[in-house]
């Protein structure tokens, strides 16, 4: 009989990965289910109905929860996500074990940091946003949990990069299976990357935070942060990126029209994603256009890797529609298996990402940035970006990777299926009313303005838009997390399915191809990436290094 009830230990007795897999992935979901919950509050407030006053003293204030809400969603959920999803993926492709001591290691690393980080953000003594600008000061045990919580990355990466190491030695002058292939070069593009965070927060914010140092120069501690966060934007994208290229073809039906294409894919992204953080920075002062428009052009370059992956996914959706009897030009789309909740919450989030992307264009565009910068337009640009794609991509993953983590079955799979549409439905209607609110009203983000009803009078019909998605997207987190917590926690385990991850076959091969071969150079392509760095960063890094303007911490809160 398939149906059992297993005790814990056997049921990951024979691959340990999975359990670490699981926990790494469900401390990532908590911490989803707390950051959203203050969503639906800001869309509110976007609406001018103010829920604050209802949550003290649990919630001393707006930005308060706005700083939770981006450190638990964008910071802490999508990292977990891709330890969990990076780290095993890659170890099943090379059929390897990961040092599961080093495992868990990085999942206490990841658990303590965070734990630590939550309390000043809890006790309101760390209300400095998700982006935590200088002169705002927090309290150190913030910074230092947000260290020790950042660096478990690197031990997941590390692990990674150890596996593949053993393969090659063991298969050499085998091109890399593609799934493995992927992972080593998101780690590596993290390493690269994160350096401009880590050097922010170590050699100066925690200092700063204990005292030790009078001050922190402003535009300094935001180039090294926007070093890292657009680079970090692909770091939370590019595991969903995986599992679209390597899962979802075989998952609708089809195969994946190209494997050496998607080598190419995410090698544009480890030389591009990085040297391009000035786009953020464009109303910064102190740093010359011609750096920024540098960075212009190369923002340009790095939207190249998603128009191909638009192309390459959407090929083999078609493949994968016309082998299912779709005919003409869109029966193919209507043949998508659109009633597999996973499949569709890949569908639902690349429609998303569509216009989230082109906005983003708009975003990199010099000039253009001036309408947009700091107004609602931007939380609507990547709400579809990583509300949208990843957080569907991740949720709809979770829809057979739980099942096959821990053999229980999905509960509730046609609420599952419902969670789906309604948050489509819901980030829509919200990033659609914050786009235009921003772009047409000048309506500030980051903005309490339920607290100043008569002040955006005008954008009133955005507004109601705001109050509708924060109501769909409220029942939406409920019925989403039911169906997750509730297939975790119940003891029913049944293994005869999900027993295999459902890797997708490749039309065009990699073995003898030599793009394929050219991109196996992996050292030289992370070289090269390290020194477009240093040409796009290291004159201005020099300069404002040698030029610091040190200035006192604030507590605005
Ligand atoms: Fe962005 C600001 C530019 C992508 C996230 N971005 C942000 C912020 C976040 C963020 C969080 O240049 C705010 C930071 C803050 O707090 O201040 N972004 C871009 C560009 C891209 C881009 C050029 N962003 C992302 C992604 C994110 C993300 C991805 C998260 C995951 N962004 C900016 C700029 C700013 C910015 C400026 C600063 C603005 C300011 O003034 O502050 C590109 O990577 C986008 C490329 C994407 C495309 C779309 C390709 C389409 C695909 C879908 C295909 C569809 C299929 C469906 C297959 C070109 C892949 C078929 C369906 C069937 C049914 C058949
Ligand atoms: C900010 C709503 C889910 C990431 C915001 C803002 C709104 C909002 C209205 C703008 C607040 C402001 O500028 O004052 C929602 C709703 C959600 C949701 C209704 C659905 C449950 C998510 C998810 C992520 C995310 C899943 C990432 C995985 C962010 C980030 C910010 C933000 C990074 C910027 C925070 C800041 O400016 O400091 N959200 N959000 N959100 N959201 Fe969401
Ligand atoms: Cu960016």
């Amino acid at each position: 009989m398939a149906v059992r009830t297993l005790s814990r230990p056997d049921a990951y007795a024979g691959a340990p990965e999975k359990k670490v897999t699981l926990y790494l992935l469900m401390l990532g979901f908590v911490a989803l289910l707390v950051g959203s919950l203050f969503g639906p509050l800001q869309a509110l407030n976007y609406a001018n109905i103010d829920l604050y006053p209802f949550l003290r003293p649990l919630v001393q204030s707006y930005y308060q929860g706005l700083t939770l809400h981006g450190v638990l969603n964008a910071i802490v959920f999508t990292q977990l996500f891709a330890q969990a999803v990076l780290l095993y993926l890659p170890a099943r492709s090379l059929g390897l074990r990961p040092n599961m001591t080093w495992a868990w290691i990085s999942w206490w690393m990841a658990f303590v940091g965070l734990a630590v980080a939550a309390v000043p953000l809890l006790g309101n003594a760390a209300t400095v946003l998700y982006t935590f600008y200088p002169p705002l000061k927090g309290h150190w045990a913030f910074y230092v949990g947000a260290a020790v919580f950042v660096l478990s990355s690197w031990v997941t990466g590390s692990l990674v990069l150890e596996m593949w190491l053993r393969w090659k030695r063991a298969n050499p002058g085998r091109v890399t299976p593609l799934p493995a292939y992927m992972s080593v070069v998101h780690w590596l593009m993290w390493f690269l990357a994160s350096l401009g965070l880590v050097v922010e927060v170590a050699v100066f914010l925690i200092p700063w935070s204990f005292g030790w140092i009078e001050g922190v120069d402003p535009l300094l501690a935001r180039t090294l942060f926007w070093y890292t966060g657009h680079a970090i934007v692909y770091f939370w994208l590019l595991p969903v990126y995986v599992i679209a290229y390597t899962v979802l073809p075989r998952q609708a039906g089809g195969k994946l029209v190209s494997d050496p294409l998607a080598r190419v894919v995410f090698l544009l992204f480890l030389l591009f994603s990085t040297p391009v953080g000035f786009h953020h920075q464009f109303s910064d002062p102190g740093i010359p256009d011609f750096w920024k428009w540098v960075h212009t052009v190369l923002t340009m370059m790095v939207a190249l890797p998603s128009l191909l992956t638009a192309f390459t996914i959407a090929a083999s959706l078609e493949v994968a529609g016309r082998a299912r009897g779709g005919r003409g030009l869109i029966g193919w789309v209507t043949a998508l298996p659109w009633n597999n909740p996973s499949v569709l919450a890949f569908l639902l989030g690349f429609i998303l990402f569509i216009p989230g992307g082109a906005g983003g264009m708009v975003n990199a565009s010099f000039t253009l940035n001036q309408g947009v910068h700091n107004t609602t337009w931007i939380s609507g640009h990547f709400h579809m970006q990583v509300a949208g794609l990843v957080a569907m991509g991740a949720m709809g993953a979770a829809f057979w990777l739980v099942p096959h983590l821990t053999g229980k079955p999905l509960v509730r799979p046609g609420l599952a299926w419902a969670s789906m549409w309604l948050w489509f439905i819901g980030m829509f209607i919200m990033t659609f009313a914050l786009h235009w609110m921003g772009f047409l009203h000048g309506v500030p983000r980051r903005s309490y303005i339920a607290e100043v009803p008569e002040a955006y009078a005008g954008a009133g019909p955005w507004m109601v838009l705001n109050a509708i998605s924060g109501v769909i997207l409220f029942a939406c987190i409920l019925f989403f997390f039911y169906v997750i917590f509730a297939t975790a926690l119940q003891r029913r385990r049944d293994f005869s399915e999900h027993q295999e991850i459902p890797f997708a076959e490749a039309i065009s091969k990699p073995e003898g191809n030599p793009l394929a071969l050219l991109a196996e150079r992996v050292w030289l392509w992370f070289a090269v990436a390290a020194g477009l760095v240093l040409v796009a960063y290291g004159p201005m890094l020099v300069e404002m290094l040698a030029n610091l303007n040190p200035v006192p911490g604030v507590r605005l809160w």
